[in-house]
């Protein structure tokens, strides 16, 4: 009987993707066999059929939802790279198997900071950085969420132009690609949500130029709370949403420091838009401090429920209580051993290893 389902799990695969695919827009390099330009598709080495990616492939919106190929409801459970600038020896090949087996990730949070030493820096540099990391998500069939980290400054048209040129490039490059999904903006802050719209109307369509069918997430006012952490909520965004289909709104939570007011307006608002936590901790809203167990558990338990994918921060060995990882543990190479975990890493680690159950019919 498992045999039988295996294979017919495997048949709908391919017919999945058979369907899904429709002729894809060129990216502008000469991708041809044997190009060394970093701007093209790497390796074919596509996601094996039993990954999340190989199960689900491209995904959409549906409803307030992120749906799969068989147009049903998923929950992406995974982990959020530090900032790529600093800890860039955390993402190697052995930390990205063990993120795919060991914790059975659903999705890599690729944090591309556009300040603070990223993007702005060296545009070429960060922009193969993360086409490689899509890659390395792909091979091991996990979705690679495509983070625009804007933070400081907190309005996101502070870096449109920035964003325009690296979006038209990534969506290009990777509009092929069954696991990629476009986070244009981190945490808008200081900022007005009519702000964060016009900067999502003018950003979108050029992602959708090059990568039509994809789906994108915005930032929401007030480091992605939706506008709580301004005195705000969710209702500004119902009331004035951005023009466009296939699209997600960030809300982002810290378990130590946003308890029982921000689980309100998240189980209300997710009623009437499509949310996906692009970034939490178990911790305080600083990345330190003690972790909140049962803030936490709390959190996922109303996640699961409501099928809101998250990622977390972070997947590195940052000096933090908010890191998975215990500090040195990237530079040893062992990702997998138990004592490598922090107890954040290892509540964790406990939540997203558990079965997906994703449905196929
Ligand atoms: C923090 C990092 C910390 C870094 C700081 C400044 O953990 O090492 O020094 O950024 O860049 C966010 C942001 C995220 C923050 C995180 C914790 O999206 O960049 O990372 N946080 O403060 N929003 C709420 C919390």
């Amino acid at each position: 009987m498992k045999r039988l389902l295996a294979l017919l799990a495997i048949f709908a695969t391919v017919l999945g993707t058979t369907a899904a695919s429709g002729p894809r827009p060129a990216a502008a390099a000469d991708c041809r066999a044997g190009h060394t330009s970093t701007a093209c598709p790497g390796p074919a080495e596509g996601p094996a059929a039993d990954t999340p990616v190989g199960v689900n492939g491209r995904l959409h919106v549906c409803g307030v939802n992120l749906c799969n190929r068989y147009d049903r409801p998923v929950q992406l459970r995974g982990m959020s790279t530090h900032g790529i600038q600093w800890f860039d020896g955390c993402y190697d090949a052995a930390s990205l198997d063990a993120l795919a087996r060991e914790w059975k990730s659903d999705l890599l949070r690729i944090a591309m900071y556009v300040q603070e030493g990223g993007y702005e820096t060296d545009p070429a540099r960060f922009t193969d950085r993360v086409n490689a990391l899509v890659d390395m998500a792909e091979a091991r069939g996990m979705y690679a969420l495509i983070d625009f980290h804007t933070l400081t400054p907190g309005d996101p048209n502070h870096n449109l132009d920035r964003a325009k040129t690296f979006f038209a490039s990534v969506a290009a490059r990777n509009a092929g690609k069954e696991n990629v999904i476009y986070e244009i903006t981190n945490e808008p802050n200081g900022v007005s949500w009519p702000a964060v719209k016009s900067y999502a109307e003018q950003v979108v369509p050029v992602v959708r130029a090059a990568d039509p069918d994809s789906v994108v997430i915005v930032g929401t006012r007030g480091w992605s709370s939706l506008g709580v952490s301004d005195g705000s909520d969710e209702q500004e965004i119902v009331d004035n949403p951005v023009d466009t289909t296939n699209l997600m709104y960030a809300f982002h939570f810290y378990a130590a420091s946003h308890t029982d007011a921000y689980r309100s307006t998240l189980s209300r608002a997710a009623a009437r838009l499509p949310l996906f936590v692009t970034e939490f901790g178990t911790v305080s809203a600083d990345g330190g401090g003690a972790m909140d167990a049962a803030s936490t558990t709390a959190w996922l338990d109303l996640l699961d429920g409501l099928k809101i994918s998250y990622a977390n921060w972070t997947y590195s060995d940052a000096p933090e209580s908010s890191a998975a990882l215990r500090p040195g543990t990237c530079a040893g190479g062992d990702y997998s051993s138990s004592g490598v975990l922090t107890e954040s890493g290892a509540l964790l680690q406990n939540r997203i290893s558990t079965p997906d159950a994703f449905p196929t019919g």
